[in-house]
Parts: structure tokens; sequence; C-alpha cells
């Protein structure tokens, strides 16, 4: 496989389209991905709770799952491994090391976490878990008429953000502390409104300490339906956009989390307009918020073409959210990030200029004709190069040391 000489032919081709290849390679470096600890234990987390709750389904019995952190470490390693590029790594904060009832959670818990990304030189990202717990039972958490309840869960995602707060000045980078509720109702509510108002309060209450951003940053994440939430989400994209122009604070986006025909692409611009933050969580639902894993279609290319074009790189934040327990976990992982990764680099490899020279100029047919060309360029001699240079395996070669680890590691686990 000759890979300098391939990339070198690719390297000309791009350059007839004035695209300098060495130039998206260099930026790509800039560009990390939060790679989701939940998908290497189907989102148990180690507090030894009934299973999963909140909507949320991970189906599949694949033997190997992660028992304790340090066997999660161990496989977040391993596809870390094998995916090129510099990325962070995204837990929630069921993963701390002992179990330590939810609003009474602090960074301690996190320590082990801590040292490891210290050491590795990655940044971490934090999520608030307000689902799988008995506070939970009752559909509603942050949005529940009932304070004990409320007040839990408030007391909760203030000791997340300050965990993410301790964590972004531990590691020097801002570590997103994300909120996702999954509050709502199976059947069609008499009364919308009241979850909402509260809702909002609840948040008011919860971002009343204002923490540097520099080390911690707040998202929001919305949602259409989940399973036993089918007619009624409080925390809907229209409630969450509000509040997050309202209040500044950034939006997540789930691609898993609007109709099947919405394009998210089309939402990114929109809120580049008025805001400078956003969080893409980026899944793969089919026909429902089924967390598939990440694949290299068109809705993650678009996605990707839509903050290239408008250079904001720096301003969305790619994250990984799915969770499949019916095939090897490391795989999984590793065919989603190296996914995302490839629409990152196709979508800077685009000659954007000159398929906007054609629509400036009112040249529709020829807009079209180019980018259809343009998918037909040597991207993978480019991408092969990427990972040659971060010296990750090659192609399908990153499979051979899967096997060896599952082998090795993962068969062993009881
Ligand atoms: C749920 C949301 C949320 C979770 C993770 C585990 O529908 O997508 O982001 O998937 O936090
Ligand atoms: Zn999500």
């Amino acid at each position: 496989m000759d890979i300098e000489k391939n990339y070198q032919s690719a390297k000309k081709m791009y350059m007839d389209f004035e695209v300098d290849t060495d130039k998206a390679l260099e930026k790509m470096k800039e560009i990390s991905i939060s790679i989701h600890c939940w998908q290497g234990d189907d989102v148990r987390g180690f507090e030894k709770t009934e299973g999963l709750s909140g909507g949320l389904v991970a189906t599949g019995n694949y033997p190997g799952r992660a028992k304790n952190p340090a066997q999660l470490r161990q496989d977040i390693e391993t596809a870390l491994s094998l995916i090129p590029g510099r990325h962070r790594i995204n837990l929630h904060s069921i993963y701390g090391e002992k179990y330590i009832e939810r609003d009474k959670i602090t960074v301690d818990n996190f320590k082990g976490w801590l040292d490891w990304a210290k050491q590795k030189g990655w940044g971490i990202d934090f999520n608030t878990t307000i689902f799988s717990h008995p506070m939970a039972d009752s559909d509603y958490t942050l949005s529940s008429e009932d304070k004990d309840i409320r007040n839990f869960w408030i007391r909760h995602a203030k000791a997340c953000r300050e965990i993410a707060y301790h964590i972004g000045k531990e590691l020097n980078t801002s570590c997103i502390n994300n909120i996702w509720v999954p509050d709502g109702s199976k059947d069609i509510p008499a009364d919308r409104i009241t979850h909402r108002k509260i809702l909002k309060d609840s948040l008011d209450d919860i971002f009343s300490h204002k923490y540097d951003k520099k080390f911690m940053e707040d998202s929001l994440e919305s949602k259409l339906f989940g399973i036993g939430f089918e007619s009624y989400v409080v925390g809907s994209f229209e409630f969450y956009y509000a509040y997050a122009i309202k209040n500044n604070v950034m939006l997540c986006l789930d691609t898993g989390h609007f109709h099947p025909t919405e394009n998210i692409a089309d939402k990114i611009s929109s809120i580049l307009v008025f805001q400078n933050k956003l969080l893409l969580h980026i899944s793969r639902g089919i026909r429902w918020d089924s967390d598939h894993v990440v694949i290299l279609n068109d809705e993650v290319v678009s996605i990707a073409q839509e903050v290239k074009r408008y250079n904001a790189f720096d301003k969305v934040h790619f994250a990984l959210d799915y969770f499949d327990a019916s095939i090897n976990r490391i795989t999984a992982w590793v065919i989603g990030a190296r996914a995302l990764s490839k629409a990152i680099l196709f979508s800077l490899l685009e000659p954007t200029h000159i398929i906007r020279k054609e629509e400036k100029n009112g040249n529709f047919g020829n807009r079209l004709a180019l980018m259809e060309e343009f998918k037909a360029l040597p991207f993978s001699f480019v991408w092969d190069k990427y990972c040659s240079i971060y010296n990750v395996p090659v192609r399908d070669k990153y499979l051979y040391h899967i096997k060896k680890y599952e082998e090795d590691v993962l068969s062993k686990r009881k």
C-alpha cells in the first residue's frame, strides 16, 4: 500500500480545484471529537441502578461490556488508538470511581478519570445524568411539580456544573456540562405549559451561579420524543432555543432528536447568526432515536460541510452519542469516530469557493454538477494519509487489533 504515492497524486487532483490537502490535514489537528464513554457499557454507569430509563434503550447483548472505570478507560484507550486525531472524553455523572448519591457527587469521585486524561493530554466533557434513578421514575424531573424531586435534580445539576468547572480548570480546557432531561408524557397532556414554566425556573436556579466560561460551559439538549414520551417532551427544541437565546446558554442538537425528515445541517447557520457556540450530538436514528452507530451518511457529511463553509470549527463542538450493545463495543466506537472524522476531512477538502462562485453567478446547474463531481475526488488517499500521520491503522486494518483485544481482554471478562 503506497500511502505517500497515492497522497501525492490526490494532492495534485485537489490542487486543480485550488484545494490544499496539506492545509486540510493541518486543520484536522485543531478539531476534536468528544468521545462518549457510554458506548462502552450500554449507558449503565457504575452505580448499580436497575437499568436504563428516561426513554433510552440499548439493545443487544454482545459480551465484554466494561464493568468498572478501569476497564472502561482501557477500552476507550484501545478505541482511541485506532482513531486518528486528538480527541476528548465525554463523561456522565454515573461513571465515578465509587457510588455516591447524585446530589452529593464532587470532582473527587472523578480523580481516576482526571489523572488519566491529564497523563494522556485529553480534555473531558461532562453530562448530568437525569435518568436511570428512582427519583426519575415519575416521568418528570427538573420540571416536576413535586418539590423534593425537582430540588434533588437541581442539586444534581449544580453538583455537575461544579465538577465540570474543576475538570476544566484542572485540564486547562473548557469542560462542557450538558443537561438533558427525559421529562414528558406518553399520551396527550391536558397541560403542557406548567411543566415548561417549572423547567424554566429550575434552569434559572441551576444557572444562577456564574462560572468562568474559560473552564466550564453549559449546554441544553432538546428532544422531540422518547420511548414512553411520545406525545410530549417538556424540553423541546423551541423551549431550549428560546431559553438559550434569552440566557446566552449553548444549545445541543442531537441528530436523533428531530423528526426523521428534518435537516439538522440547515439549523446550524440559523443558530450561528445569534450565538457563537453550539454542541452537536452526532447519532444515527433509524425510525426513532435508536442511537445506532454513526456512519458516513449524507446527514453527517452535510453537517460537517455547513460548519466548514462558515469556518466555524472553533464554534461548533462535535460529540458522538450512540450506544449499540449488539456488536463489539470498541468496533462501534471506532466506526462512528472514524466516520465523523471522515466527514470533517471530506468537508475541509471541498472547493467551496468554486461552488459559491457558480451560485453568485446564478449558474445553479454548474453548482450541482460540481458538487457531484467533487464527491468523486480521491478522498480516500487523503484519509489514508491522515491515518498514517497519527500512526493508526489504515483502512480496515484496525479490525485485526480489535479482534486481538477481544480475544485477550474482552472475552475474559466475567
Ligand atoms: C438522550 C440524549 C442524551 C443521552 C446521553 C446518554 O436521548 O441523547 O444525550 O443519549 O446523555
Ligand atoms: Zn444526545
